[in-house]
């Protein structure tokens, strides 16, 4: 093996990483978690030809697939989401008609792949911790951002602004980025109530109705949406999550790019 400088491994590291956040600071789309509906989101709006980041409080990626059921490495699908898995590569059991099983460490690593060859960009260690807003009328234009090892600690370290046309909220059951938008920007009148009990079939179905724009620039996808719309909970059956992403991907590329934009999903999500 060749001999190596110390220095050398250092340069290209923070050179080729601010090379990457630079190309960041003005991005199409910012997506707010790698769990499966940001993952699902992420992929498509790729596809579509925009420019994604995705941006990860962990130093990993899947969110709640990890945890299957109960920590029971498993979890069920639902049709017509299975397409999502299945253009991914990722192995489907039949459970019965319409009904499929996943091992879930297979379903974090075929979907996040799946994400990062469609061109997206995911970083981990990055909490979305505030939001760029105009007004009148009141517009997100963009995320504060900030190392997750900074807010652990505790230091006082101002954070950075990143710039996009659209944010999409797909931290889960916190829904933590609309959270601060209801918080501190009062003029949105945004509400967050939180999610509801277990109600499977109607939860699935109410998550990606419910999907979609929340006002100019912000946009909520998986179970942050039930918390917004005060939902019901589905447990661990993850199609409507894959479903929400592949519908506010759909969502955020017809309002950016308009007629020129693509049909990527492969399923009719309405
Ligand atoms: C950066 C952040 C921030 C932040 C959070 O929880 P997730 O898996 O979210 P979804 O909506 O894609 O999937 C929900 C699903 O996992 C689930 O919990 C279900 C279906 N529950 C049903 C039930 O009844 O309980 O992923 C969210 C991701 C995580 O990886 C977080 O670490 C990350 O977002 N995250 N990243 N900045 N401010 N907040």
């Amino acid at each position: 093996m060749k001999d190596v400088e110390e220095s050398t491994i250092t340069r290209a590291i923070i050179r080729k990483a601010a090379e990457e956040w630079i190309n960041l600071t003005e991005t199409d789309v910012i997506v707010v978690g790698a769990g499966p509906s940001g993952l699902t989101a992420g992929m498509y709006l790729a596809k579509a030809g925009l420019k994604t980041v995705v941006f990860e409080r962990k130093l990993s990626f899947g969110g709640g697939i990890g945890g299957g059921g109960m920590q029971f490495h498993k979890l069920v699908i639902q049709a017509p989401a299975d397409k999502i898995l299945r253009e991914v590569g990722c192995d489907l059991e039949l459970l019965e008609e319409d009904m499929y099983v996943a091992d879930t460490t297979a379903m974090i690593a075929k979907l996040a792949s799946g994400t990062i060859d469609a061109g997206a960009k995911i970083i981990l260690g990055v909490i979305v911790d505030d939001l760029i807003y105009r007004d009148p009328p009141p517009r997100i234009t963009g995320a504060v951002v900030q190392w997750t090892s900074v807010i652990m600690s505790g230091l006082h370290v101002d954070p950075l602004g990143v710039k996009a046309k659209a944010i999409i909220d797909c931290t889960g059951h916190d829904a933590e980025v609309l959270a601060v938008a209801s918080r501190k920007i009062p003029e949105l009148n945004l509400v967050v109530p939180g999610e509801k009990s277990m109600w499977v079939s109607q939860a699935e179905k109410l998550t990606v109705e419910n999907t979609g724009e929340v006002c100019p620039g912000l946009y909520v996808a998986g179970m942050a949406v039930a918390a917004l719309r005060q939902t019901p909970r589905m447990g661990p059956i993850f199609g409507g999550m894959l479903l929400s992403g592949a519908k506010v991907a759909q969502l955020v590329a017809a309002k950016i790019l308009g007629e020129k934009a693509r049909r990527v999903v492969p399923i009719d999500i309405g």
